[in-house]
């Protein structure tokens, strides 16, 4: 599939998946919804990618769904017809790490799409909001369910309620990012940070992230049986036999293909 929408740059075992409709301060409309979807896919699918990072530009990751293109659905369109939603959630079906990189606005569905990464890394110039009630509408991919949970039921309620924006600072401090930095540096380090966890055993990887996103659907003590599982399963792969025999020779591990 050719990509009108995105823009897409291979380094070593990590793809760039970069949204690309700048003039539109890359408002999600249904065609970048349904690349973004057939990206993932296929570089969860590719043996050679580890890890994939999405992002935007250095000016915005995404001011949110596209107003002018959902302005006028009517119920029909958007319950019965689906015309919104069928293709936003694609991102929860992929199983290796997703590194959500944000400069600029990241707004309604755009924190949205970026709460669903497994973890944020944000520039000192990243704005994060929830402005749908300034449009009249609650969200609707996430925002009453995931921000509570990333910063807590205060900030999210006064995120939701007032569409104020919080800066990369606030953001780092609430927990919603991981980390901040500056802006020229931001792909750099989001690289560096890529390729750290692309070095590592990728089966290994899937593993955390799929036990890690289990602590948010079940209990504590079946969260910890399913993760006792992986580990217990560990014992039978190449990754352990590997890391563990390198530790103990005192030399570099290589988790090539694992
Ligand atoms: N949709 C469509 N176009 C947009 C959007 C958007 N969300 N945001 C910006 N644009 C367009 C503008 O219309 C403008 O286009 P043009 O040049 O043709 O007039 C261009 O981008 C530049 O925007 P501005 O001139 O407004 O730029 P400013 O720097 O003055 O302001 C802002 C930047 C503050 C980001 C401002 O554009 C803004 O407030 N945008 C809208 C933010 C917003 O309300 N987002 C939430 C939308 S609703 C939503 O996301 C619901 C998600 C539900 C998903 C459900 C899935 C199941």
């Amino acid at each position: 599939m050719e990509y009108s929408d995105l823009l897409i740059e291979h380094h070593d075992k990590v793809v760039v998946i970069r949204l690309n409709r700048p003039k539109a301060l890359n408002a999600l409309n249904d065609n970048m919804m349904n690349e973004l979807g057939d990206a993932l896919y296929k570089f969860d699918a590719d043996p050679a990618v580890n890890v994939i990072i999405l992002t935007g530009s250095d000016k915005v990751f995404a001011a949110g769904a596209d107003i002018a293109a959902m302005a006028n659905y009517t119920y029909a369109d958007t319950y019965p017809g689906n015309y919104i939603g069928r293709n936003w959630e694609h991102i929860l079906n992929v199983r290796k790490p997703v590194i959500g990189v944000v400069a600029g606005y990241a707004l309604g569905g755009g924190c949205e799409l970026a709460m669903m990464c497994d973890f944020l890394i944000a520039s000192e110039t990243a704005k994060f909001g929830q402005p749908e009630i300034k449009v009249g509408v609650t969200p609707g991919a996430g925002g009453t369910q995931r921000l509570p949970r990333a910063i807590g039921k205060s900030k999210a309620m006064d995120m939701l309620l007032t569409a104020r924006m919080i800066d990369a600072a606030e953001a780092e401090r609430t927990g919603l990012v991981s980390r901040v930095v500056p802006a020229d540096l931001v792909m750099t380090v989001a690289l560096e940070v890529a390729e750290t966890i692309a070095a590592m055993p990728v089966s290994v990887a899937m593993q955390i992230k799929d036990a890690v996103n289990r602590a948010f659907e079940t209990t504590l003590t079946e969260g910890v049986r399913y993760e006792r599982r992986f580990f217990h399963a560990g014992f039978g792969t190449p990754a352990q036999k590997e890391g563990m025999a390198a530790f103990l020779e005192k030399r570099k591990p290589n988790f090539e293909g694992m």
